[in-house]
């Protein structure tokens, strides 16, 4: 290892940036050991000694930019910066989502290449974070650099995203350092090396222990369906004609746990529709979510909730909501109910070219996670089961994940649905998957709807064993 490398991790150990013994997450899981390197601005030796470090891992890359992820590695770019004579920008921390005002500070131009310096990777997901802000203001981005690889697989993860990761050390050299130089025993060592190993799969949790640890009456009620009718399938029944609908509905509820409606498409809608609507739910046992996807402000939400012609709170147990206005659309909705109801947030969307980033993602989780009151999961969609894992990581074991874009036969529809099949949305971590035009186009929906039933009902159960 390079003099300068192994110098940096005696360093980082001796002003206490790197510990190891038992260490409490936020989690609430402890791990082994813990880095933290905030401090290092304070001591002018390392930071020269990293910024030479940077530099040479920076020679045979090509970029026209540099910025670095505040705040910690922000001065380390800027320094960089002044040294190769590379201009440097950076992503203002405080604006948090895209349109209300400058992301990106600094001179730059359209189409130019980014490299981004970043202290730790974890998880990647502050570094897809960063490169989507860039990417936003027409930057490139291919390089990341970062000082520390904590992860497992820190490359793997930027690679599936199609960014390269360098790192200037790992878990796995700080071991060797520390461990060469007696400053670390053995077996301690390797609980690190253990801990490293599956630091993104949290302790899993069955179904049925995911449902003892739930509070919300609302979301134990899915979750019961779910195991009483051996079923992940919501039906989404998109269809314009009553009759039609009831007819599907007839020959499909044994399989289903749940139906999903567009009640504005029904043409030739009546009160009385609700009333066979509930009737055919309490003969075949399945719950009602009506597809609503609210997004105005919370005032105008509650009455197109509970007014109108359609009435939906009278009949609809769940709904979906966008989280675009804010938190407080939650308490227009679902505030001051006679009858208890829930919401599914969408999170991230099926549809080609969707405007949702990921802090968009990640701020409806985060207000998702404050109101598990009224907030039974979220809606939302992956591009490989990899990916899918890694959103499913960040959602709470006490609530769930409906997965819609679900289909055997077909990747798309030609209007912008993207399809996933329904092995790689449930092994993802998907709670149940949502299904329409692959049960409700076919000739046979009572046949779809059971073959769909027992592949997501298969997998699912293969993982909760
Ligand atoms: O991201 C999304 C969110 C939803 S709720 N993508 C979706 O497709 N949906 C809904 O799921 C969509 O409105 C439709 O009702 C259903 C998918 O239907 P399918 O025919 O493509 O399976």
């Amino acid at each position: 290892m390079e003099a300068g490398k192994r110098q940096l991790i005696l360093d980082l150990h001796r002003i206490g940036a790197l510990k190891f013994g038992e260490f409490k997450l936020k989690s609430g899981a402890s791990s082994p050991f813990y880095i933290d390197l905030r401090s290092i601005i304070s001591y002018p030796d390392i930071i020269k000694n990293i910024i030479q470090l940077l530099k040479s891992e920076l020679k045979d890359k090509h970029f026209d930019l540099l910025t670095g992820i505040p705040y910690t590695a922000l001065p380390l770019a800027a320094q960089v910066s002044v040294e190769l004579e590379t201009p440097l920008v950076y992503q203002r921390k405080e604006v948090k989502a895209y349109g209300t005002g400058k992301l990106i500070e600094g001179h730059y131009e359209e189409g130019q290449t980014c490299l981004i310096i970043d202290d730790l990777i974890t998880t990647g997901e502050s570094k897809f974070e960063a490169a989507e802000g860039m990417e936003h203001a027409g930057l490139k981005v291919q390089d990341f650099v970062c000082l520390v690889d904590r992860s497992f697989n820190g490359a793997e993860i930027l690679a599936s995203r199609g960014y390269k990761l360098t790192s200037i050390i790992t878990i796995e050299d700080m071991l060797s350092v520390l461990g060469s130089e007696n400053m670390l025993d053995a077996s301690l060592a390797q609980k690190v090396r253990d801990f490293v190993a599956t630091p993104l799969e949290k302790p899993r949790l069955t179904f049925n222990e995911r449902l003892s640890a739930t509070s919300s009456p609302m979301t134990r009620r899915l979750m019961e369906a779910i195991l009483r009718k051996k079923s992940n399938l919501v039906l989404s029944l998109d269809v314009e004609d009553s009759q039609k609908f009831f007819d599907i509905l007839d020959k499909t509820g044994s399989e289903i746990f749940m139906l999903k409606t567009h009640v504005d498409i029904i043409q030739d809608y009546t009160p009385e529709f609700v009333t066979e609507l509930q009737a055919l739910a309490k003969k075949h046992d399945f719950l009602i979510f009506e597809d609503r996807k609210f997004a105005d402000i919370g005032s105008t939400v509650r009455k197109q909730f509970r007014s109108g012609v359609y009435r939906i709170a009278d009949w609809a147990e769940y709904v979906t909501v966008h989280m675009i206005a804010g938190e407080a659309i939650l308490d227009g909705l679902f505030g001051e109910l006679e009858t208890p109801r829930s919401g599914f947030l969408l999170a991230r969307m099926s549809a080609k070219g969707n405007l949702i980033s990921e802090t968009y993602t990640r701020q409806v989780l985060e207000v998702g996670k404050r109101r598990k009151d009224c907030v039974s999961g979220y809606i939302g969609h992956g591009v490989d089961v990899e990916d899918i894992k890694r959103f499913r990581n960040k959602i709470p074991q006490d609530q769930l994940l409906l997965m819609p874009g679900v289909n055997l036969d077909s990747t798309g529809d030609g209007l912008g649905q993207q399809y996933l099949s329904v092995e790689n949305a449930i092994r993802g971590g998907a709670d149940a998957i949502i299904v329409g035009r692959g049960i409700i186009a076919s000739d046979d929906p009572r046949a779809q709807a059971r073959r769909y039933r027992e592949a997501a009902w298969n997998t699912f159960e293969t993982m909760n064993k």
